[in-house]
């Protein structure tokens, strides 16, 4: 059937519906580690983007909120959000769409009800069901050598279910490096705080040793907003002598999530992170003089997007990716994504979740897939208008790229 601009938004949608999705940036894990992977009501409830926002309504002093059970602070986090107050924000209102995907009665939604409606223990038949609900098909964890869990697990030695692959994260070693590095000692590698004699030599065997055990998509780190390269200091070494080199050399590409400014709020835990606009001198930097190494960037503030896309206009070893955490709301992903979209064309890599709580992925999809139909429907619209012959395949094969083959084709799998 040709595509009109009658039945245009109609093919766009059922396009990007059926297109199961590559998830880039997650922090879920396969079962084959332990029980790291968290679902269930509660762990909804626990997730720090709706702990901040409750603590706006509940007001519960800190110390009292974080001595309570995990199922007390949860119903703490429900009355808050879903009974004294309308859930209209993005997080609260994604667990909406999560109790409606699984069905849930929604004239009488309770905690009781999404408790026994989801599951807490991830069973492979449970983790299934939610990744085909949300149409992820792959996607990529966040693992921490340096989280004892999961050091523990690593250490053993893993095959994991082929639809989750590791992504190892550096925010231990490049942000916290005193710390690390009398753990890299304890490890048995030759590391001191002050970087000196062999120590760089031993990070890049870590580095290396920690690659061939995880065999990750690519390595990553997040940084403040007043990230800087080159840079004097141990971080700047690390990622000039070890990084970099290894990054190159083993063909991956390094993922940067640069804006975040940790623990403005202490008292609130995770919750308590925000955000800075990040320079871009040191993402041209790292693109212009390492044409051999490739990076996936993503920045926290709305303010620096626009400059982002300009700069991946400038450099091909940049893939620009997701609308992460502060600018994940409808708003700004639609902003974002248009904007993309009009000096890039096709070339990016849309979206993340950044699911923490397996069920995530439910809503986070959901909303990716409405904005990115969206923006396409309008793009398409345009070409359509000026007489460009426009078919179902084009827009498949865009669909595709957008949600599967940009990601694959950076990082070369
Ligand atoms: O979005 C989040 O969940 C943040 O807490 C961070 O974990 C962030 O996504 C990150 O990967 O650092
Ligand atoms: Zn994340």
């Amino acid at each position: 059937m040709p595509i009109t601009v009658e039945n245009l938004q109609e093919t766009v949608a059922k396009i990007v519906q059926a297109e199961r999705v590559t998830d880039m940036h997650t922090h879920l894990f396969a079962p084959e580690l332990g029980d790291l992977l968290l679902s269930g009501a509660d762990e909804l409830m626990e997730f720090h983007y709706v702990i901040s926002e409750a603590f706006r309504v509940h007001k519960t002093p800190y110390e009292e909120f974080w001595a309570l059970s995990k199922p007390e602070r949860a119903q703490i986090v429900w009355n808050s959000l879903f009974v004294e107050n309308t859930p209209l924000s993005e997080a609260a209102s994604g667990i909406v769409e999560i109790a409606k995907a699984f069905g849930c009665d929604m004239s009488q939604l309770s905690l009781e009800t999404l408790r026994q409606t989801l599951s807490d223990v991830p069973t492979d038949a449970y983790i299934e069901r939610v990744l085909d609900i949300a149409g992820v098909e792959q996607l990529v964890m966040t693992n921490d050598p340096f989280d004892p869990a999961e050091h523990a697990e690593w250490a053993r030695g893993l095959t994991l279910n082929p639809r989750f692959h590791a992504a190892l994260r550096l925010d231990q070693l490049l942000n916290h490096f005193d710390s690390a590095a009398a753990v890299l000692a304890g490890w048995g590698y030759d590391v001191s705080a002050d970087l000196s004699g062999k120590s760089v030599a031993e990070v890049a065997r870590f580095l290396s040793d920690w690659t061939d055990k995880m065999n990750p998509i690519y390595l990553a780190f997040s940084a403040a907003d007043d990230f800087q390269y080159p840079e004097q200091s141990a971080r700047g070494r690390i990622l000039q002598e070890a990084i970099l080199p290894l990054c190159a050399e083993r063909n991956l590409p390094l993922s940067l999530m640069i804006g975040s400014r940790r623990g403005v709020n202490p008292a609130l835990k995770l919750a308590g992170d925000s955000l800075g606009k990040a320079s871009m001198r040191a993402i041209e930097a790292l693109c212009a003089n390492h044409p051999e190494n490739k990076f996936l960037v993503t920045l926290l503030s709305r303010e620096s997007q626009h400059e982002l896309v300009v700069t991946a206009r400038k450099f091909h070893n940049l893939m620009i990716f997701g609308c992460w955490w502060f600018v994940n709301t409808d708003t700004l992903v639609t902003e974002i994504t248009r904007m993309r979209m009009e000096l890039l064309g096709p070339t990016f890599v849309p979206q993340h979740s950044d699911a923490r709580v397996l069920e995530h992925v439910i809503y986070k999809w959901q909303r990716a897939r409405s904005i990115v139909t969206r923006v396409l429907t309008d793009k398409y619209r345009v070409l359509l208008e000026q007489g460009w012959s426009l078919t179902e395949k084009q827009i498949q094969r865009d669909v595709n790229k957008l949600f599967n083959q940009n990601f694959w084709d950076f990082v070369n799998r």
